[in-house]
């Protein structure tokens, strides 16, 4: 999968998708992923990429211009463009295992107060949200996206794992998890989970992960 991203703010995705199974299939050739500056698809002297709202009000929106030239150049027949945006349909795993079906998505992050409605009519095809809080832009949010969507390519999670997702597949929280010591600091691992007997231990697991959905999330239930 190709995946071309268009920010105010290249420099903030150097790190986070340089580590772990993001760095890794990258490395292996499971993602290709190019990020670009909008500034560098302005042509005056001063660069600009902002500019006052018709009709007044806060702050400033990003130019339509731009977009619409970084998003020709890099658009395919076969891309997927996406803008990231508090006012987007909210990202979740059945979003995720969409989009990791897809062989080239364009992520255009947008700053500022967003961006002219005109790129949204005519450019995306998508508009997402990662939350129901205000970030500073959408470099984060699509970073987050990356990585949900990464580790779903057929092969990021390595040969023994494969993506089980159990809370948002089958729809509840993870059950309790432990690792050795069976003891620690005099809190004991739940005796079912030392017993052996498999079909008790998925018993427990099940009832578990229901009541804990129950307490923290019942909207999923
Ligand atoms: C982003 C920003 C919009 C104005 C709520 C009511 C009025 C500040 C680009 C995504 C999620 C984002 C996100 C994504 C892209 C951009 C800042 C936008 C307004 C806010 C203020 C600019 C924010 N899930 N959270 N934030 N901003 N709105």
């Amino acid at each position: 999968m190709k995946i071309d991203v268009l920010t105010l703010f290249p420099a903030m995705f150097t790190g986070p998708l340089d580590e772990s199974i993001v760095k890794r299939a990258r490395a292996d050739g499971l993602l290709e992923l190019a990020v670009h500056n909008l500034r560098d698809y302005t042509h005056d002297r001063h660069r600009t990429v902002d500019d006052k709202p018709f009709g007044g009000g806060p702050g400033m929106l990003l130019k339509p211009e731009p977009v619409f030239e970084a998003v020709e150049h890099l658009a395919r027949e076969m891309t997927r463009v996406i803008l990231l945006t508090p006012a987007g349909r909210a990202f979740n795993q059945a979003i995720a295992r969409a989009l990791a079906e897809q062989e080239h998505l364009l992520l255009v992050c947008g700053s500022y107060e967003g961006l002219d409605e005109r790129v949204r009519e005519a450019l995306a095809d998508d508009e997402l949200s990662i939350g129901d809080y205000v970030l500073t832009n959408g470099a984060l949010p699509a970073m987050v996206l990356i990585d949900a969507v990464t580790r779903l390519l057929p092969g990021a999670l390595g040969d023994d794992q494969s993506p089980h997702d159990e809370s948002f597949s089958h729809g509840l929280l993870e059950y309790p998890q432990y690792t050795r010591p069976a003891e620690f600091r005099g809190m004991k691992v739940p005796e079912v989970l030392l017993s052996g007997n498999h079909a008790q231990i998925a018993r427990w697991r099940a009832e578990q992960a229901k009541q804990r959905t129950k307490d923290r999330r019942p909207d999923l239930l």
